[in-house]
């Protein structure tokens, strides 16, 4: 009885580790690359984090996760590099 508890209960752990979501910022200040970079190496160091698309040029930043995603830490990150950030998705 112990295992069959168990066994749905662990199925679904490895079921929410694997949801995969993106969330999307709009960031003010980006003008080249090297500030992209300068975001990029902030906000990969946010646990759960498993990609980050980032542009200057339209000012956007998507961030994907495995399981859910800690805004403040995101928003926090930005500001770390020296650009301010608004969730918009
Ligand atoms: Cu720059």
């Amino acid at each position: 009885m112990v295992l069959g508890v168990e066994i749905p209960t662990w199925g679904i752990l490895v079921k929410e580790e694997q949801a995969m979501a993106t969330t999307e910022y709009q960031v003010t200040g980006m003008t080249c690359s090297h500030c992209e970079m300068s975001i990029r190496e902030e906000v990969e160091q946010i646990a759960g984090v498993t990609g980050i698309e980032v542009s200057a040029a339209s000012g956007k930043l998507a961030v994907s996760a495995a399981g859910a995603l800690d805004d403040a830490a995101v928003l926090a990150a930005v500001e770390e590099a020296g650009y301010s950030a608004v969730r918009s998705s």
